[in-house]
């Protein structure tokens, strides 16, 4: 079965039309017979940046992509590169007010991708803070950000990642919550995987998915019907878009592996991300 169409455990509804979608058998999506529509092949799941964050170089500031691509990632207004404060590798310090990293745009939003990072703050944010954004010229088509609960001393508060399919003022951003981890303030690892083939949006913490529906009522970290518009703005880390043209909600803490995949990585393969594992290879986990 090709890598789109896979299956994933969390309780995914599949549709009539998407299960005889799922029916047809592997090797049938290269030929398709006549008056038939053509299948579309995904395309195979790749490396797009790596940023283990393990030195700086050049002027102006930039912290090196691992990967084949050279990515290499741009530093803003004071972002430290800090080895030994890292969880996996390296790590970049942010402080709030108005670091942030950029990096050439890694994938095609429109199409399949993942991102990964392990993060902890410092302390709890006082409001939402973004992580990581991928902008248009108007809107954001990925966001992954921070909010905190109404009490920090009982509510760890909620990371939440949004996709939106236009980017202009019409756009209504599709979100997946997640609440299942200790705290902000201790290392936390985020994926977010879009699956353009099914539209889904899936947003892990530490490697699992959450289901907190009851009632009736879906409340999940994963949905469908989420489709992405092509990103066009570099790679924003540590800020995201608070009004048309602006930038705010600036991350404060530390960052450390972040990842960009063309396709949508596996359970198995976020959860090998989700590890931790220092001195990975900068291939396909
Ligand atoms: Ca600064």
């Amino acid at each position: 079965m090709s890598t789109a169409y896979r299956l994933r455990a969390a309780g995914t509804v599949l549709s009539a039309v998407m299960l005889a979608t799922l029916s047809v058998p592997a090797g049938a999506a290269h030929a398709s017979a006549p008056g038939t529509a053509p299948i579309t092949v995904p395309v195979p799941k790749s490396v797009e940046g790596r940023w283990k964050f393990t030195g700086p170089g050049g002027t102006p500031a930039t912290t090196p992509d691992d990967s084949a691509r050279g990515r290499h990632m741009s530093l803003h207004n004071g972002v430290v590169v800090d080895p030994p404060a890292g969880w996996v590798d390296g790590a970049v310090v942010l402080d709030g007010v108005d670091d942030y990293g950029t990096t050439p745009l890694p994938v095609d939003t429109s199409s399949s991708f993942t991102f990964a990072v392990w993060a902890k703050a410092p302390s709890t944010p006082s409001g939402p803070v973004t992580l990581l954004s991928l902008p248009g010229a108007h809107g954001e088509a990925l966001s992954l950000r921070y909010e905190p609960g109404a009490d920090p001393a009982t509510d760890p508060g909620r990371w939440r990642a949004s996709v939106a399919d236009r980017d202009d003022s019409a756009a209504s951003p599709v979100t997946v919550t997640h609440g299942g981890f200790y705290s902000v303030t201790e290392w936390t690892h985020l994926a977010v995987v879009h699956d353009s083939a099914t539209r889904q949006l899936f947003l892990y913490v530490n490697g699992g998915l959450e289901d907190r529906s009851h009632g009736g009522e879906p409340d999940r970290s994963w949905t469908g019907n989420a489709g992405v518009f092509p990103a066009t703005q570099p790679l924003q880390l540590g800020r995201g878009r608070t009004a048309p043209q602006g930038w705010g909600a600036h991350w404060s803490g530390v960052v450390s592996d972040l990842w960009a995949f063309q396709g949508a990585l596996s359970d198995a393969q976020v959860s090998m991300l989700a590890v931790g594992q220092p001195g990975l290879p900068t291939t396909m986990p």
